[in-house]
């Protein structure tokens, strides 16, 4: 059992319904435990083209399903919430990104593990910090907070 990391955003339709959607979802399926969830964060869109403000959140649970296995449940979520792949970093119904699987290094063409954009960005490590501070990143060997508080001053 480990303790797994999302990101969840949404900048399209009804954003807040959205993420509660992914997040039902989420905790439905099979094999999901102690499942924890940040409040909703309004952020500023960062990279691609001009689009509207995001709301972003971060789940963490613990589970035996794997990295692989959750990315496929994952990914069909978000194909069943509507969401259209188009233009890298476009707005999106739902984004549903694994952060981290307990200490896992996953380096494969359609999976990184830990996310390699994760400590850059602060929608994503200040809900992060909010629910799991003390987890440390398995690379960088900091807590979330450590790395959100760096982002911060930097
Ligand atoms: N997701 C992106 C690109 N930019 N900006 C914000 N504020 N929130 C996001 O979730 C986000 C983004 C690519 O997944
Ligand atoms: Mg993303
Ligand atoms: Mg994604």
């Amino acid at each position: 059992m480990v303790r797994v990391c999302v990101s969840l955003g949404s900048n399209v339709g009804n954003r807040a319904s959205n993420l509660l959607h992914a997040y039902d979802r989420i905790i439905s399926l099979a094999g999901i435990q102690s499942v924890k969830l940040s409040r909703f964060y309004e952020t500023i869109p960062v990279g691609g083209p001009p689009q509207p403000m995001f709301l972003n959140a971060a789940l963490s649970m613990k589970t035996v399903v794997s990295s692989s296995q959750l990315l496929k449940q994952f990914q069909h979520i978000e194909t069943l919430m509507g969401r259209i792949r188009t233009i890298k970093w476009g707005p999106r119904t739902i984004d549903i990104d694994i952060l981290l699987c307990g200490d896992e290094i996953i380096d494969k063409d359609y999976l990184k593990i830990p996310h390699p954009l994760m400590h850059t960005r602060s929608f994503v490590l200040e809900p992060l910090a909010e629910i799991e501070p003390d987890i440390v990143h398995p690379l960088f060997k900091k807590t979330i907070l450590q790395l959100y508080k760096e982002l911060q001053i930097s």
